[in-house]
């Protein structure tokens, strides 16, 4: 599949704000972020959305949320709240192709999300 901005980004060949990292994950504050917390957890190798994941892949699936999870813990907001969201393609918002969860927390979210 092709490379994209959070390959390079894990690959360390373009900075990004690093807060979080496993063997297999790391995390970046989003460019854009949409509330005062907005993390980006990304498997270090390469699946291009949801839909590539295989029964293969469900441990690093896993293991992206609950470095989410740990991630508030060790932050301090995770009693407060937050919330986790994976888009997938063009009705998702999909625009970077590297999955990611993206972890929003620091104020009251909507719902339904628009
Ligand atoms: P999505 O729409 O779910 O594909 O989210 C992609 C997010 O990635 C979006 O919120 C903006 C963020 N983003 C795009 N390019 C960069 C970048 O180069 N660095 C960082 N840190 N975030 C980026």
């Amino acid at each position: 599949m092709a490379d994209t901005i959070f390959g390079k980004i894990a690959r360390r060949e373009i900075p990004a704000d690093i807060v979080y990292e496993t063997d297999e994950v790391l995390a970046f504050r989003d460019l854009n972020p949409q509330a005062p917390v907005h993390v980006l957890f990304i498997p270090k190798r390469t699946l291009a959305t949801l839909n590539e994941a295989t029964a293969q892949d469900a441990e690093l699936l896993g293991k992206l949320l609950l470095a989410a999870a740990d991630y508030a813990k060790r932050e301090g907001f995770a009693d407060e709240g937050y919330r986790t969201v994976v888009n997938c393609n063009e009705h998702g918002g999909q625009t970077v192709f590297h999955l990611h969860v993206h972890l929003l927390a620091g104020r009251r979210m909507h719902w339904p999300p628009g």
